[in-house]
């Protein structure tokens, strides 16, 4: 199937899945917690996981899909073989507390190259989306790249974590920039690093946080590295840098140094 074939499918899912979210608003939304009292599943990430599951295997049934509430074991997935990797909602959180800033993400990858990526932020109705063949778009526009800016030229995205624990040097790497901001979502993060919002985002991901991002940062000319500089392998979890060339430059530099 032709890449915009899986497009034209993936929009309208996407378009299916905004009607749950907006049925589930006038009703209580049952809110379980994983492994800590801020690590949340609802039942809408288990019900536009289940749905997004069932429509690419009705279209593609041999197709291999690591979705993050199905809990799957990263070792039995073979990244040669062409691979969906998903997250229903990207930033849980907030969804339960504030209705805002969480998105849904499908990232589509082959070869350990992505192909297509969407990150769908649901109530500013803004589908980011694309891939190496034909860039990236919002909605219908598309982007150019941002420019290439250092890192005390712009704002750095980051979770509240890793900065309030100093991981990899991040509070001086942050006072080194033009200001912190945290949105509590590495899809809506990252959607500001494509916009040119901020010149990098740093945070510890698993597969379903980034697989979608990364397929248009690295559209865009952005780099995405391990904070060590290392490129980040599709399947683990890592320390990880969407950033302009230079503030990622900056930032691999300064998470080295002694403290
Ligand atoms: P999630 O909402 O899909 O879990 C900020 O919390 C960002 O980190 C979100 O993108 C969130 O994705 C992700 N994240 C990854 N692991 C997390 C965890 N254990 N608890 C909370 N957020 C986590
Ligand atoms: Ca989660
Ligand atoms: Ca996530
Ligand atoms: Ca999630």
């Amino acid at each position: 199937m032709k890449k915009n074939e899986i497009d034209h499918l993936v929009v309208e899912w996407l378009a299916q899945a905004k009607k749950m979210v907006f049925s589930s608003s006038s009703r209580k939304i049952m809110v379980e917690t994983k492994t800590s009292r801020n690590d949340l599943v609802t039942e809408l990430d288990r019900q536009i996981e289940k749905f997004l599951v069932t429509q690419i295997k009705n279209v593609f049934p041999t197709a291999q899909i690591i979705s993050e509430e199905s809990h799957p074991k990263l070792d039995e997935f073979d990244p040669q073989q062409l691979l969906w990797i998903i997250d229903p909602i990207d930033g849980t959180m907030n969804f339960v507390k504030t209705r805002r800033d969480f998105a849904i993400m499908i990232g589509v990858y082959q070869n350990n190259q992505g192909q297509l990526g969407y990150i769908y932020d649901v109530m500013n109705d803004c589908l980011y989306h694309g891939g190496p063949e034909k860039g990236v778009f919002c909605n219908q526009q598309r982007l150019l790249p941002p420019a290439n800016l250092s890192l005390n030229q712009g704002l750095l995205e980051t979770g509240a974590l890793m900065l309030l624990h100093n991981r990899c040097n991040l509070q001086k790497i942050a006072l080194a920039s033009n200001g912190v901001r945290i949105y509590g979502s590495a899809g809506i993060q990252i959607i500001r690093v494509l916009t040119g919002q901020a010149v990098g985002y740093v945070s510890h991901l698993k597969p379903w946080d980034l697989a979608a991002g990364r397929v248009l940062a690295e559209t865009l000319g952005l780099t995405v590295k391990t904070i060590d500089g290392h490129i980040p392998d599709v399947l683990s979890s890592v320390d990880v840098l969407v950033a302009s060339k230079n503030a990622q430059e900056d930032i691999v530099r300064m998470a080295q140094a002694p403290y």
